[in-house]
């Protein structure tokens, strides 16, 4: 009887409308503004406008580490944001932070989609939150308003924005940069104020928050692989019906996939939009990249394997060659 009268409430309750908020940290105009007006559609569509899913864009919620204070704290439903940023929380995280990992968008896919990207996933519970998808924010390369960086000595002294995040900032300093975390809602500020010289994200970020307006140099690096990650608070989708988890679990699935497609496409136009708004672009020669790269390995041994764990990192390595030997 218990049951019946559960499996009944349930099935009112997954019938009653539902209002949630979505934040992130980039402006509307932006491919994270895109996606997330996507899967707001996505989310009424497939509940029949039931379930309405305001997505608040340009960091109004905080930036990245205060918005997923809010959702583990079960303060703000959901929102997407970097995984670099929650490695601190959850350290297995640190494994897309490995400098030079992918070297193309599929093989991101490949491991985020597959059975490691859930494993990692899999870890967010126990710290309040829910994974749902990765999105691609993109291989991130470096921008400045000082120099073109052409070799490793060009890094030397530049004061660098880096995300909130222990590889980064290690990364950047053993390259010779002045490596400051700072949250990505107050970069713009500071490079216009020239409290920063420089930072690196993704061609797409670039220009959808114009930092070509304070940057004159951009240098094609590919460094890292940047994942966002979709989350929603546990504390408050452990109590949605089963029915309206699946909804919104599927809509993300799907903003994902246009995600990635507007994303990837508008990164092959970024450049040439980029050089059209003034912009000196570089690309450092083989030989200085493999000098940075070089550079970067003991971190990734040492930083990243000390927080994912070796099994798990050469795991990574294992598939990785599966998945280019095929
Ligand atoms: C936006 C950030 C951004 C990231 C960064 O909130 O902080 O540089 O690349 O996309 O998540």
């Amino acid at each position: 009887m218990a049951l019946a009268l559960g499996a009944a409430a349930s099935a009112a309750m997954a019938q009653s409308p539902l209002t949630f908020k979505f934040g992130y940290g980039l402006k509307e105009d932006s491919n994270q503004g895109r996606a997330a007006r996507v899967f707001a559609e996505r989310v009424s569509q497939l509940s029949g406008g039931r379930l309405k899913m305001e997505p608040v864009g340009a960091a109004k919620l905080g930036s990245d580490d205060a918005m997923q204070k809010a959702v583990s704290a079960g303060t703000q439903e959901m929102m997407v944001g970097s995984t670099a940023t929650l490695v601190s929380v959850v350290k297995e995280m640190a494994l897309w932070d490995a400098p030079f990992l992918f070297n193309g968008v599929d093989e991101a896919d490949f491991l985020l989609d597959g059975a490691i990207g859930q494993q990692i996933m899999g870890k967010l519970p126990d710290k309040g939150f829910v994974g749902l998808v990765y999105w691609e924010n993109g291989f991130r390369n470096l921008t400045n308003s000082k120099r073109p960086i052409n070799s490793l000595g060009d890094l030397s002294g530049l004061k660098l924005r880096v995300m909130q995040n222990d590889t980064f900032i290690k990364a950047f300093r053993t390259l010779g940069a002045d490596a400051r975390p700072m949250a990505f809602a107050e970069l713009d500020a500071a490079l216009r104020s020239g409290a920063m010289d420089g930072q690196e994200n993704p061609f797409n970020t670039i220009l959808s928050s114009k930092f070509y307006e304070s940057q004159k140099y951009l240098s094609i690096t590919n460094h890292v692989y940047s994942p966002w990650i979709v989350l929603a608070s546990k504390k408050w989708w452990d109590k949605l019906p089963k029915a309206d988890q699946e909804i919104i679990q599927q809509a993300a699935t799907q903003a994902r996939d246009f995600e990635r497609r507007d994303t990837r496409e508008e990164a092959d136009r970024a450049l040439k939009n980029l050089v059209e708004k003034g912009m000196q672009v570089n690309v450092p020669t083989f030989g200085e990249l493999s000098r940075m790269r070089n550079r970067m390995d003991h971190i990734y041994a040492r930083d990243i394997g000390e927080k994912v764990g070796l099994p798990l990192l050469l795991q990574v390595q294992n598939e990785l060659i599966g998945y280019r030997d095929r």
